[in-house]
């Protein structure tokens, strides 16, 4: 029984593929042509009728959406795998946090800056929306920053959770000062498992 993960190059998708692998969970990758800031074609909606990626499908057919709540999901699913802290301990009360802080304070940035046409009926309002979208991520990002327990976000271990944030580094395009964020994307982009899936979206970057 296998996961279908549909997902573009480049896209959230990453990092449900990098949990199904470090979970070693077979999956069948399907890659939509499609273009950043465009949307999915209208096909797509019969699987997930809010026309985003990641989309998963989980081996018993059930549809999931949602980056974080796949993630909380998938780390459910291969406790032995540890792709995040155990359930009902503190750490594990800090990966929700940060998992739905991202999902909600990072993502929803990125789509105002890549589809601002969905957050206002003025095109005139299009690029300061996308500079205040920026900027909010990147208080976001220093909010993370400043929790960081070091090395990794939850502490010794590398969990999901740095996969995801890594992600939302490379994709944030304004400044930032995140000594303790850029270690922990360097150590995804060199992680043995996560690294070559990191190369294939993201190249050198
Ligand atoms: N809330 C969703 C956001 C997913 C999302 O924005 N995905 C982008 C790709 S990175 C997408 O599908 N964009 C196409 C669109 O929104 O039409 C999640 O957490 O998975």
């Amino acid at each position: 029984m296998s996961y279908t993960l549909y997902n573009r190059p480049g896209s959230g998708g990453f990092v449900v593929e990098a949990a199904l692998t470090l979970a070693d969970a077979p999956f069948e990758l399907i890659e939509l042509d499609s273009k950043a800031g465009t949307p999915l074609s209208e096909s797509f909606r019969e699987t997930n009728p809010w026309g985003q990626l990641p989309t998963l499908i989980l081996p018993d057919g059930t549809i999931m959406t949602e980056t974080s709540a796949i993630l909380v999901h998938l780390s459910l699913c291969f406790p032995d795998k540890r792709l995040a802290p155990l359930p009902g301990t503190p750490a594990h009360a800090a990966f929700l946090r940060w998992m739905t802080f991202a999902n909600v304070n990072l993502y929803e940035a990125v789509l105002r800056r890549g589809y601002p046409f969905r957050f206002t009926d003025d095109p005139a309002g299009y690029d300061a929306l996308r500079s205040a979208a920026i900027r909010r991520m990147g208080e976001a990002l220093a909010v993370i920053e400043a929790h960081v327990e070091g090395p990794f976000l939850l502490g010794e271990e590398m969990t999901v959770a740095d996969v995801y944030i890594a992600m939302f580094l490379v994709w944030h395009r304004g400044d930032l000062e995140a000594a303790r964020l850029a270690r922990i994307a360097e150590a995804v982009r060199g992680h043995r498992v996560v690294g070559p899936i990191w190369r294939r979206h993201f190249g050198q970057r």
